[in-house]
């Protein structure tokens, strides 16, 4: 074997160590969720095939040609039995996209897909895309809505920073072929929008998160609603807020649904991410709400604070502070996989099941918006408490 060739296994034999490695529930948390003690999906899971040449002639010291930067903000879906995340892959390059990897078990040997999804522009062909919500919908097709940025070309001359966030729309019945469809039709700019599983008076129903800006959701008062008629030629004319920002609470700046919501027989269960501003930039937390089975745009259960916040090694990245999760899976006996990025860089699962993630929105309190209100809330919990340890 030539010193090439040794290199190369070499290569393949710590990438597939990696791959195969078993994961460990991490048993000190705090009853609602399990966290794993590796991430699912790294930079480094991306096949090695991607980001090497393997041709001698070509590529003598066998240097990496292409780098991946970061594997985050993924949906999930199980399908034929396997446990698939469509990562959102960055590369080295800044320049996202998507690309399938499976799992037998949903905590590891996640193992990438030969090749990317190669997805189809819209009429005006987007810059970057990223972070695909993807619904199994009663109609029949597996759609993925997921953010299109382009540059602002409104913007003074020299700003090429200022951009412009649509949410675009594709379907697919396999998860390979892609049928782009045109992107969603609204007055303000959108991300983290998220399809509902059914129609709701026979419309698809759309989770939405109008901003007046790229960044700053601005008016944009929080996770809206909104039907439309033509999923093939989505417009919004009438949107709602569903679950509204507010002041010193942790979705003050701005909120976003994360994958869509999960039927309990209680209601929907909702998975979304809070933001708020502090002195280290802005801070990204997951939290849970519930809707009404009658009126899915009806909150029936809103637990105050965060359910789940960057932790450890979690806390650093990219994006330092920030835990984003657009990806969970139901499985048929109720345990819910729930697949989050930490600082916009790698994936991992925390697992639960849906009787104590609805426990959890039915019997957490509601955040009472003030200091004297959280007392008061304590205290009650205290005094109970302290009967039983009499
Ligand atoms: O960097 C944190 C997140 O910022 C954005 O989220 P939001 O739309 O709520 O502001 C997105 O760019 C997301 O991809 C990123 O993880």
């Amino acid at each position: 074997m030539s010193q090439f060739e040794e290199k190369v296994k070499t290569l393949f034999a710590k990438y597939e160590t990696l791959i195969t490695r078993k994961n460990e529930p991490v048993e000190n948390t705090n009853g609602v969720y399990v966290r794993y003690k590796y991430p699912v999906v790294t930079a480094a899971h991306t096949p090695v095939f991607w980001r090497y040449d393997l041709n001698e002639d070509t590529n003598p010291y066998l240097m990496e040609r292409i780098g991946v930067n970061a594997t985050m903000n993924s949906g999930a879906i199980k399908w034929n039995g396997k446990y698939l995340l469509v990562v959102r892959v960055e590369g080295a390059d800044r320049k996202s996209f998507f690309a399938v990897a499976e799992s037998p078990n949903g905590v590891d040997n996640f193992r990438f897909w030969d090749y990317p999804i190669t997805m189809p522009d819209d009429v005006i062909p987007a810059t970057n895309i990223y972070d695909m919500r993807l619904t199994a919908h009663e109609d029949g097709w597996i759609y993925g809505i997921f953010c299109a940025e382009r540059h602002d070309d409104s913007a003074p001359a020299g700003d090429l920073s200022a951009a412009t966030a649509t949410a675009a729309i594709a379907r697919t019945k396999d998860l390979k072929t892609w049928e782009r469809l045109p992107d969603l039709k609204t007055k303000s700019q959108q991300r983290n929008v998220v399809l509902h599983p059914e129609f709701v008076n026979g419309k698809y129903a759309l989770y939405t998160r109008p901003q007046d800006g790229f960044i700053d959701a601005g008016s944009g008062g929080g996770i809206g609603w909104a039907l439309v008629d033509d999923i093939t030629h989505a417009e919004i004319h009438e949107e709602k807020i569903i679950d509204a920002r507010f002041y010193h609470t942790i979705k003050e700046v701005k909120n976003g649904e994360g994958p869509h919501p999960i039927k309990t027989p209680k209601g929907w269960l909702h998975l979304a991410h809070g933001v708020r501003g502090c002195a280290a930039g802005l801070r990204y937390v997951l939290y849970l709400y519930m809707t009404s089975l009658d009126d899915p745009s009806q909150v029936i259960a809103s637990p105050g604070g965060y359910f789940m916040a960057p932790e450890g090694d979690e806390r650093i990245g990219d994006v330092s502070n920030v835990l984003f999760s657009n990806g969970w899976i139901a499985d048929e006996d109720g345990t819910v996989y729930i697949y989050y990025a930490s600082s916009d860089t790698r994936m991992h699962v925390a697992v639960s099941t849906i009787d104590r993630l609805v426990d959890y929105c039915m019997n957490t309190p509601e955040d009472g918006l003030t200091t004297t209100a959280s007392v008061e809330t304590l205290k009650k919990l205290i005094d109970k408490n302290m009967k039983i340890m009499k």
